[in-house]
């Protein structure tokens, strides 16, 4: 038996939670990664303690052996990116809401004990008041937005109908060590971090004044294995943010000032589908999973910036 599986393990994201399980006593850890924006190497400090299944969650055959009799699956496999989502639509759809579907099936059908899902504060969109609390209606922007609202929806469908536990965070822009800047899609924190230590210019889209609860990835880690062991949440959606807000041209200062470097962003159209603010009101997440982010935005920001520095 598989006591935990984690859907896109050899991710950013999902290489965070293998190693705050190991972290907290776990034996062992499955991931399952097709390994298209997974590496291997962001397992490498504990690759004796993972098991790396090499397959893609939209084939259910390939999971579902993997996925039986798990006491948790964390579901962190997807196509992430509003624009990418615009641009290929097909892929994100099937990756992000069949392959979701085969997940939660897959556990169903094996019985796991439940399911923890990485949704996505896309899902709010422009909503007139801030901060984002969970009862607001959906308003999604974009295709990627949608996509991770279905898998929630899907959630709660699985938890109400067939009896399959599941709980869904929603996640406020993560950033850390790990996240792969190499692409236009990448997320913006990680593109500046390399402009900044490539003394280049960043491109911002838009005035800048657009804001985001940048979240620090070991702190999403850490509202994992709290929404793995919390009692009574079954079908339940979270914020997974850490309740404040920053600019882009905010963050875009201070990483300049941490490097002690000054050099002007560019600036470019703004980007379709783009939310305007986001700030995630934490209080259902304190108060029935113990949230308690511990990174402040410069702390984050300090640490991800040493880290790209030894990469180089
Ligand atoms: C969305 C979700 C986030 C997560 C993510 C996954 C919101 C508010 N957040 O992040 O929770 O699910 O999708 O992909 O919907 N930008 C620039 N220059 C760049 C790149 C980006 O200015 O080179 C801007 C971009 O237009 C946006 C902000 O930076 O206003 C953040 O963009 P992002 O792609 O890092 O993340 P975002 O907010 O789409």
């Amino acid at each position: 038996m598989n006591q935990y599986v984690v859907t896109g393990g050899a991710g950013f994201i999902g290489s965070a939670i293998v190693r705050s399980l190991l972290a907290e006593g776990a034996g062992k850890v499955v991931v399952i990664d097709n390994l298209l924006s997974g590496r291997e190497e962001n397992l490498e400090e504990v690759r004796a303690r993972v098991e790396l299944v090499r397959a893609d969650i939209r084939d259910y055959e390939a999971i579902a052996p993997v996925i039986r009799g798990a006491a948790v699956v964390f579901h962190e496999a997807a196509i992430p990116s509003v624009p990418r989502s615009i641009t290929e639509p097909i892929p994100s759809h099937d990756v992000n809401i069949n392959g979701t579907f085969n997940v939660l099936r897959a556990a169903k059908e094996g019985g796991a004990g439940r399911v923890v899902y990485a949704a996505s504060s896309s899902a709010y969109g422009d909503t007139e008041v801030l901060p984002k609390v969970e009862g607001m209606a959906p308003r999604p922007k974009s295709p990627y937005a949608l996509q991770k609202l279905v898998g929630e929806y899907y959630g709660t469908v699985f938890a109400d109908v067939y009896g399959v536990e599941t709980v869904s965070l929603r996640y406020f822009n993560v950033y850390g060590p790990r996240q792969d800047p190499s692409s236009p899609y990448s997320g913006v924190l990680s593109l500046f971090m390399k402009a900044v230590l490539e003394r280049t210019q960043p491109t911002i889209f838009g005035d800048g004044e657009q804001s985001r609860d940048f979240t620090y990835v070991e702190d999403v880690a850490g509202l994992n294995l709290k929404a793995a062991r919390a009692k009574n949440v079954s079908g339940k959606v979270y914020n997974g943010g850490n309740g404040g807000r920053i600019t882009l041209n905010q963050a875009w200062v201070l990483l300049q000032k941490i490097e002690g470097v000054e050099i002007a962003a560019k600036y470019g159209p703004p980007r379709a589908g783009d939310v305007r603010d986001s700030q995630a009101d934490t209080t259902l997440a304190v108060r029935d999973l113990g949230h308690a982010p511990r990174f402040t935005f410069e702390a984050g920001m300090r640490a991800t910036l040493e880290w790209y520095r030894t990469q180089r």
